[in-house]
């Protein structure tokens, strides 16, 4: 199978530095390990990346599409303004697992507003960096299976 691609959007490089009641005191390297251990109970190979570039995701979740087997996407801000991201997960033939550290349905108002949702298979929310492992193992389902979300 091919791997699993974890795509991580703006700011999230910053992790375990700042605001730590809302995203966690975990950084994204500490994200990547429990994701790399999680991957190998499953029996899955990840990509994991990330990028402060909304052009830079797109190309990214494009690449997904040719070289994976299913997405695991926190675009952060993107999530609410980007309608390039959204394009792009309805463009690729696999599926994507949508995922945030927080919950953004219980923050401003302006995080109700969401691009990504839509073009989901199925969206992780509040569990902190457990998000990503439980994202990893809904994706993990979708590529064995073989689904598609666009089809
Ligand atoms: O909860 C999530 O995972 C979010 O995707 C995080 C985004 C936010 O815009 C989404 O609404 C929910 C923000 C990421 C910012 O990351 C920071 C990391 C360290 C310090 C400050 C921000």
């Amino acid at each position: 199978m091919q791997p699993i691609h974890i795509l991580n959007g703006p700011n999230l490089n910053l992790l375990g530095t700042r605001e730590p009641a809302i995203y966690g005191r975990e950084s994204l390297t500490d994200i990547k390990a429990m994701c790399a251990a999680a991957a190998d109970a499953l029996g899955v190979s990840i990509v994991f990346e990330q990028t402060n570039h909304e052009g830079e995701l797109v190309d990214q979740i494009q690449r997904a599409g040719k070289d994976g087997s299913a997405i695991v996407l926190n675009a952060a801000a993107y999530t609410h303004t980007s309608v390039a991201i959204h394009d792009a997960l309805k463009a690729v033939a696999v599926p994507c697992v949508e995922v945030h550290l927080s919950q953004p349905a219980a923050r401003e108002a302006f995080r109700d507003v969401n691009f990504v949702a839509p073009a989901a298979a199925g969206s992780i929310s509040g569990f902190g960096a457990f998000s990503y492992v439980l994202g990893l193992e809904a994706a993990a389902r979708l590529a064995k299976a073989g689904a598609n979300a666009n089809e």
